[in-house]
């Protein structure tokens, strides 16, 4: 079994200091939330990012400042900015960081009822369009799902050219608004990819944990993070983003599964 791969989703773009105090904005704080994600043993960072009162923006001189930052902390650790940014941005400013060559960026694979009154929008046009762009710049998508009709839709793009393989999903389990996060549909998305795919898991909230605990056995890949969930246990508000990616580690090396450093987590993505 490959190493694991642990991402840190270290700051979202809905989640707030009223949710945990320790959620980044500024630039500072995003650095002290990826540095103590990577020294825990993260080897890809999720980036969204924020202005410093807290709202979400795709601004690419931001994202540039930011991904600086964190580079010069934690110089080899793999950034993977959002192309989802926050609902209703449009393709084009959501698109923005991708202009700044990262080596992976997310690509949405569909749409979703995203809590309340909000829909994250991802019709096959986006997707095509994010897709081509990828392919273009060289960058590694990682497929983000949030329902198994977003594997079909991705597996029909692989079709029509807009997206490579071998595929590397991220299965999004337990929003409000796509599949749950019981552990027969793990088993269900997992088994529904190529082959040749590789996955990581995000569980929302609650999920977080026992996801983490399906796919480290299973030889999948785990993700963890504030954008996901914002406790280490039940009523337990975690300090840092590093005291998830903690635990994560704690329980792969309880269930014999090493953790991959950077450098081999390229390798097992394929990436350049
Ligand atoms: N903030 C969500 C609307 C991604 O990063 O690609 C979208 C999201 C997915 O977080
Ligand atoms: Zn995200």
């Amino acid at each position: 079994m490959e190493k694991l791969i642990i991402t840190a989703a270290i700051c979202g773009a809905e989640v707030l200091k009223e949710h945990n105090p320790a959620v980044p904005y500024t630039v500072e704080e995003c650095v002290r939330e990826a540095r103590s994600a990577y020294e825990a043993g993260a080897s890809i960072i999720h980036l969204h990012v924020r202005y410093d009162d807290g709202t979400p923006t795709q601004d690419k001189a931001r994202f540039k400042v930011i991904i600086d930052a964190i580079k010069a902390a934690c110089p080899d650790v793999i950034i993977q900015p959002s192309t989802g940014g926050a609902v209703g941005m449009t393709d084009d400013e959501r698109l923005q960081p991708t202009e700044l060559h990262p080596e992976m960026a997310t690509l949405d694979c569909g749409t979703l009822n995203f809590g309340g009154d909000e829909v994250f929008t991802n019709t096959e046009n986006t997707i095509k369009y994010f897709g081509q762009r990828m392919i273009e710049l060289g960058i590694k998508p990682e497929l983000e799902v949030f329902d198994k009709s977003m594997i079909d839709m991705a597996l029909r793009m692989y079709k029509k050219g807009f997206i490579k393989a071998p595929m590397h999903f991220d299965f999004v389990m337990g929003v409000n608004g796509g599949i749950g996060g019981d552990m027969r549909d793990f088993v269900f998305l997992r088994h529904s990819i190529p082959a040749d795919a590789t996955y990581t898991v995000a569980g929302i909230g609650r999920y977080e944990f026992p996801l983490a605990a399906c796919a480290i056995v299973d030889g999948g890949h785990v993700r963890v993070g504030f954008e996901d969930n914002v406790y280490l246990s039940k009523g337990v508000l975690a300090k840092s983003n590093g005291e998830l990616v903690e635990k994560v580690v704690r329980l792969a090396k309880e269930l014999g599964r090493e953790i991959a450093t950077p450098e081999e987590a390229r390798r097992i993505l394929g990436l350049k």
